[in-house]
């Protein structure tokens, strides 16, 4: 709520909408993570809304500007639709947390052996945008769809100095033939850069390396936003200036708006605001019980994909340049088994792979979210048992060592998870 307060007079009210809303359910008796929200600030180790150290005054003010149109809430009159999935970046990521399951959205396509993945885009696929402005059809999952992927929007702190890990210090941890014989092998992903990056054909046979995205499937953050604009919001950018396919009426349909409805000049504010949002702040670093789930996290595996730091390389922005990033991920692709499984293709990664989750943050989401964690890619479970429990395939014998410990060392991994 602190991010609120700071924010645009839209944050004022809506904070205010909530206060009255949580004096209301108080009066009725219910909802004491109201109580706990409207009595204490969080403290700044349990927000997440703040600028990396270092920057200079001018670049606190393009975070500024980053942080404002990241909670920009569109209307019909400033561009939103006619297909989209919510009204604001901030919307899916709440307080630059994650998103509630009920904001989760949906990709689809047919998945079919032999025969590359078909992402369906006669009928508006890979992503279905569930509502739509006026005068216009939403979409719908056509029966051909045999892969529905569902999927929370992540956490996006921390963002700039993943970005600003090299390629070399990702790739050094790839085994993808399991030569080490443990069962976890990790894969890149690596896509075909798209026309608005105007980028030279990549290293890897014309491709880059994915890392941004559930399965890696963003090469870079410039990627990531424009596409969020467009495909999530219905919002044309410089970059991308033709409004999305809208298949119930066989082409671009169009709003009133004329394209691009948004500048450059934004987007790369936006960008400039993922990039230098802060990492989260760990907390019980000295208390010895997370000590202890610390040691046992390697120990049981965890450490393996989960890998706790990797360096940045040199980078324009001397705050992101040669520092480490505690993002506990290798930020490769793993086959994590059938219950994880979407069915669901994107670029190399197949239907049961997945990038490994970033852990940074996790014990944080909580206070972000009013009280209740959602984990996985669809936010399917706020157990981290149970996460763990779902952890198979590479991940089997992880798993099984886990529920192998001594109840109190399970406890003390699970307090060292909420440390993050
Ligand atoms: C409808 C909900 C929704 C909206 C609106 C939305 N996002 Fe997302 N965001 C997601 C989901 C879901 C993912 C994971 C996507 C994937 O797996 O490909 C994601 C992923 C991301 C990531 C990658 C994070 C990571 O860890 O790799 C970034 C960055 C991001 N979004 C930024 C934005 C920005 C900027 C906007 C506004 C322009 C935005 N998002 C709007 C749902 C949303
Ligand atoms: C083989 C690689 C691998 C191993 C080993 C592994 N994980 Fe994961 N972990 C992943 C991947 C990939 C995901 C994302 C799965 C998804 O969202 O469907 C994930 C997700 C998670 C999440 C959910 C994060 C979130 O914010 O949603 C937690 C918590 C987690 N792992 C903890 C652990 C713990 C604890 C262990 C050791 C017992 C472990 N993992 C072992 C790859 C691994
Ligand atoms: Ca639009
Ligand atoms: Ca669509
Ligand atoms: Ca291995
Ligand atoms: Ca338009």
């Amino acid at each position: 709520m602190a991010a609120f307060l700071r924010k645009t007079s839209l944050g004022s009210s809506l904070l205010l909408a909530f206060v009255v809303f949580c004096a209301v359910a108080t009066l009725l008796g219910g909802l004491s993570g109201c109580q706990k929200l409207l009595t204490e600030a969080p403290q700044p180790e349990e927000s997440l809304d703040a600028p990396i150290d270092g920057l200079t005054p001018e670049q606190l003010g393009i975070f500024a500007r980053g942080d404002e149109a990241f909670s920009e809430v569109f209307t019909f009159e400033t561009g939103l639709g006619p297909l989209f999935n919510n009204t604001a970046c901030e919307r899916c990521h709440v307080g630059d947390g994650r998103g509630h399951p009920s904001v989760n959205l949906k990709r689809f396509g047919r998945n079919s052996v032999g025969v590359p993945f078909d992402n369906l885009e006669q009928y508006g696929g890979p992503q279905l945008q569930e509502r739509s402005m006026p005068g216009y059809p939403a979409e719908v999952i056509p029966a051909e769809a045999n892969a529905i992927s569902e999927r929370g929007g992540p956490l996006v702190v921390g963002l700039g100095l993943i970005e600003a890990i090299t390629d070399a210090t990702i790739l050094a941890n790839v085994d993808s033939l399991d030569a080490d014989s443990n069962g976890i092998s990790g894969r890149p992903q690596f896509i075909d850069p798209p026309e608005f990056l105007n980028l030279p054909s990549g290293p890897y046979g014309g491709k880059y390396l994915g890392r941004f995205g559930r399965k890696a499937g963003a090469i870079s953050l410039l990627q990531q936003t424009v596409n969020a604009y467009h495909q999530d919001i219905g919002i044309t950018t410089d970059f991308r200036p033709v409004e999305n396919f809208n298949p119930l009426v066989g082409g671009a349909g169009g709003d009133p708006v004329p394209d691009p409805e948004l500048s450059a000049g934004t987007v790369n504010d936006v960008v400039f605001y993922l990039q230098t949002l802060r990492p989260p702040l760990r907390r019980n670093i000295g208390d010895p019980q997370v000590k202890r789930g610390d040691s046992l996290f390697s120990a049981i595996l965890c450490a393996r994909c989960h890998v706790p730091a990797l360096n940045t390389g040199p980078h324009p922005i001397a705050a992101l340049s040669n520092k480490t990033a505690n993002l506990y991920s290798d930020l490769l692709l793993h086959d994590m088994g059938p219950d994880l499984a979407d069915n669901f293709v994107e670029g190399e990664a197949s239907g049961t792979e997945w990038r490994t989750t970033p852990l940074w943050g996790l014990g944080i989401i909580e206070t972000v979210l009013g009280g209740k964690p959602f984990f996985l890619h669809d936010g399917r479970t706020s157990d981290l048992r149970e996460v763990i429990q779902f952890h198979k395939g590479e991940a089997d014998s992880s798993r099984r060592l886990f529920f192998q410990l001594s109840p109190a060392d399970q406890e003390a991994l699970l307090k060292f998870l909420k440390s993050l």
